[in-house]
């Protein structure tokens, strides 16, 4: 395959769809960017005092990382110098971020979660970036929460960075799907899988099974067939991974196939799964849905979903189309 660079894959995509405008190309290029300097410092791990807790909660009550807090201020001070935003929102802070009046504005909302899987960053296990990009509505003057509450349908780019054995950047700006690996010697995103397609079979599902007894009936109907193997109604044998951080296994699914679970369960009957909508799910089930695979909240497409908060929260099921179809039609049932 022809090894281009990130740059010259959006200014072709450009060309074909005309779907990559100057400000979003330097956008997704800001981005990416912070990403290679988030990438750096995730891997300096205990070598760059990196490591550990920061002594704070974010909003959602989880306890915040030093990287946690580095990363998003990374994207932050990388993106509001460009131009090419309105405002920004982040996991890590309870309201979203204006553009301060001393830069110009241009028409984007970037979301982003800046450090993905927190849980794994003191155990050197791979986590990631992922971020979302939407249009600020037309005529808007000040940005308000209300103008970041689109449905997952209207982004025009959704991606992550997954620092792993290798660094790489998973991109779609609603063409299909492409993966760049970062060069660590040149600091260029090269690409390296164009086109993804994931396969709308799989034998491999990901779902934390410590909370199998919390499980409503339709995850409980469906993982068990799973378990019952070659046996049991399905009539093959599955096999099960779970990383604990969704850039990981999204990866994993991307590349390989795969279903990702993360149900509501009895827990807490008010909280509708761990994930949030707006910079987890939506991004991730736009990219997903862009390789073939399929997303929903167990009932409805997630990308369909009308958002009623910045941080809400969603039940996702996701990946091979065929599985998610499947788990999707039990909730109906
Ligand atoms: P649990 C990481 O904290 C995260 O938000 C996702 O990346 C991951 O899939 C999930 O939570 C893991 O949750 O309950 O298994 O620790």
């Amino acid at each position: 395959m022809k090894r281009i660079s990130l740059t010259q894959h959006l200014i072709e995509e450009q060309r074909l769809h005309n779907t990559i405008p100057a400000e979003l190309r330097l956008l997704i290029e800001v981005v990416s960017r912070a990403c290679k300097t988030i990438s750096h410092a995730v891997g300096k791990g205990a070598l760059g005092d990196v490591l550990g807790v920061a002594g704070s909660e974010n909003v959602q009550g989880e306890v915040q990382k030093k990287l946690d807090i580095m990363s998003n201020e990374m994207l932050l001070l990388a993106n509001e110098w460009g131009g090419h935003l309105a405002a920004m929102a982040s996991e890590e802070m309870e309201s979203f971020h204006p553009i301060p009046n001393r830069y110009p504005k241009g028409e984007y909302l970037l979301l982003f979660d800046p450090l993905d899987g927190s849980s794994n960053i003191d155990v050197n296990v791979t986590i990631g970036t992922i971020f979302s990009v939407l249009k600020a509505p037309e005529g808007m003057k000040e940005p308000t929460e209300q103008d970041f509450l689109q449905p997952g349908s209207k982004q025009v780019a959704a991606g992550y960075a997954v620092y792993g054995p290798q660094t790489m950047l998973v991109l779609t700006t609603g063409n299909g799907v492409n993966c760049f690996t970062l060069d660590r010697e040149m600091g260029s995103w090269v690409m390296t899988q164009r086109d993804i397609s994931i396969p709308e079979d799989t034998a491999e599902y990901a779902i934390n099974a410590s909370n199998a007894r919390h499980w409503y009936p339709p995850v409980s109907r469906y993982i068990s067939e799973l378990e019952a193997g070659v046996e049991g109604p399905r009539g093959k044998n599955f096999n099960m991974r779970w990383i604990a951080s969704m850039v990981a296994d999204v990866h994993r699914i991307l590349t390989r196939g795969g279903v990702f679970m993360y149900p509501a369960d009895a827990r807490d009957p008010s909280k509708p799964g761990k994930l949030r909508l707006m910079y987890e799910a939506n991004p991730m089930s736009m990219i997903i849905e862009q390789a073939g695979g399929a997303a929903t909240d167990g009932s409805t497409r997630i990308l369909d979903i009308q958002p009623t908060a910045l941080h809400q929260r969603v039940p996702v099921f996701l990946g091979s189309k065929n599985e998610v179809e499947r788990v999707t039609s039990y909730h109906a049932g």
